[in-house]
């Protein structure tokens, strides 16, 4: 069969993965968004469906002024002994921790904290024990991958925490993973930061500590030399194993938005590529170690078919699963209903930190086609924003002042705001807001009766992560804003992909 990747488009980060009763499941980061933590659920690794977040409670989960390099960083998913297990950082609160459910459909404990510090912590059981692994310092000041034997009832360190590997030579190492595949341990990391220059590399070794043997061709997987190829920035992966006893990587990479505009504005994706055992147990990974757009293998079979998601509105999607708040949002300030959101407005607006504006968010996944939503607003604002950051989102919206009715079309970049393409409008009624997606280019427009609109087009590449920085990616943002606690109400939201 053929697959492209990537298997799950949009701002769906540091993908771990592991396999329990028959099913795949999946998790990514999430940073300043709530509920954290997607939880994705897969029969077949091509197609997967999110089912849900791990993180769905403030206890979980605080953000106060988390922005996009805050809340939750890359989180690790593990099945033992019939009970799932999520560990990840809240860098807000500067804490490891992990959560834990023995239903994959229902609610997550409350966290229980690991005096190990670093990022991008993971788990490994083998007879009883549990290794507790993250990039960052060990108990003796050395910097590196460091480990310590935890008990898993309480997050208690067991033994002090050791370096146990310092990876292959490039900077950033980060994302370990720890696995025993035969006899052998493996401890694969990534390293080159999160950019161009991103590649999973990876030792092996015959105890949980090693020492670890470095591969020879280190990296084992990276785009970095393909300049100007539509995928960059290859790595943070983690591995499992199919029924078949097949092994696959999956790991984060982005899509730039043309050969010569190396900027990225659907965040970091996830992707799949087949691993492959020498009789030394050195493995290999994707094609030539890369990752392609289109991979043929004969390891899945011909009758799964891969489904790539075309068009989204209120129906197919659900508040909680693909719509998302920015920080903890205020629950009173929202009432969804089959055919319409309904918003409070609240002074909050989409370029602070301190508070959580209201806003429902869902991903830009694809970088061709339509979104649309009839706005309804007598007082204040309330639009479509193209929100990667609380200092770069681009705006639509319609609004109320002194004048009257007017639809708008707002920049914030860096921080700086400008506003164009101001129309007046006779009434608030029957207004829908159209927005384009084009690779460079959002155009922007309104529709009134049969009256439409042009309000011009802004570049996406001050939305992109490479001028935004940040971990995200730009999401549709249903906002509104005022001062006098009106309502706005949103309709027939709809996105079409032209892909
Ligand atoms: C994450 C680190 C990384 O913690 O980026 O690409 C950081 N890898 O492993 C934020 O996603």
């Amino acid at each position: 069969m053929k697959y492209q990747n990537p298997i799950i488009p949009g701002f769906y980060p540091d993908p771990s993965i592991c396999k329990a009763n028959g099913k795949y499941y999946l998790v990514c980061s999430s940073f300043q968004y709530f509920p954290g933590v997607p939880l994705f659920e897969s029969e077949d690794l091509i197609n997967w469906k999110q089912i849900g977040h791990v993180l769905t409670r403030e206890s979980q989960l605080p953000l106060e002024r988390a922005d996009s390099n805050g809340g939750i960083y890359a989180p690790t998913i593990r099945y033992n002994n019939g009970r799932f297990y999520m560990v990840t950082t809240n860098v807000n609160i500067d804490g490891n921790f992990y959560v834990y459910t023995d239903d994959i459909y229902g609610e997550w404990s409350d966290p229980i904290f690991v005096e190990q510090g670093g990022i991008d912590p993971s788990l490994y059981f083998e007879d009883g024990k549990t290794y507790f692994t993250s990039n960052g310092e060990a108990d003796d000041g050395q910097q590196g991958i460091t480990q310590c034997e935890i008990d898993i009832e309480t997050g208690k360190k067991l033994t002090p925490s050791v370096c146990i590997y310092k990876g292959a030579g490039g900077r950033y190492i980060e994302s370990p993973h720890l696995y025993k595949i035969g006899d052998t341990y493996y401890i694969m990391v990534a390293e080159g930061g999160t950019e161009y220059g991103h590649m999973v590399v990876y030792g092996k070794g015959k105890t949980p500590y090693g020492p670890f043997e470095n591969y020879h061709k280190n990296p084992v997987l990276t785009n970095r030399n393909l300049g100007g190829y539509v995928i960059q920035g290859c790595g943070h992966a983690d591995i499992v194993c199919d029924d078949n006893g097949n092994f696959w990587m999956v790991h984060l990479a982005f899509r730039q938005i043309d050969r010569w505009m190396p900027f990225h504005i659907t965040g970091r994706e996830v992707y799949l590529v087949p691993m492959e055992f020498d009789e030394d147990g050195w493995f290999t990974a994707g094609v030539n170690g890369i990752t392609p757009v289109e991979i043929e293998t004969d390891r899945l079979s011909d009758e799964i078919i891969q489904k790539i998601k075309k068009n989204e509105s209120f129906e197919s999607t659900a508040i909680g699963n693909e719509w998302v708040y920015i920080r903890n949002p205020h629950f009173e300030n929202y009432e969804f209903f089959e055919d319409k959101y309904v918003l409070k407005q609240t002074p909050v607006t989409l370029s602070e930190i301190n508070d959580s504006p209201t806003a429902i968010c869902i991903r830009q996944c694809q970088m061709t086609g339509d979104v649309s939503c009839k706005v309804e607003c007598e007082d204040g604002e309330a639009g479509i924003s193209l929100y990667m950051n609380e200092t770069h989102h681009y705006d639509l919206c319609l609004r109320k002042n002194e004048k009257g009715y007017q639809v708008v079309k707002r920049s914030c970049i860096g921080g700086v705001e400008c506003e164009q393409n101001v129309v007046d409008m006779e009434t608030p009624e029957d207004v829908t807001l159209q927005i384009k997606l084009d690779y460079k280019d959002y155009y922007f427009g309104a529709k009134q009766g049969d009256t439409e609109y042009n309000l011009g087009k802004l570049e996406t590449r001050y939305l992109s992560s490479e001028v935004a920085c940040g971990f995200t990616g730009v999401m549709f943002a249903l906002y509104t804003y005022g001062y006098n606690g009106r309502n706005a109400t949103f309709k027939d939201f709809g996105i079409k992909y032209e892909i």
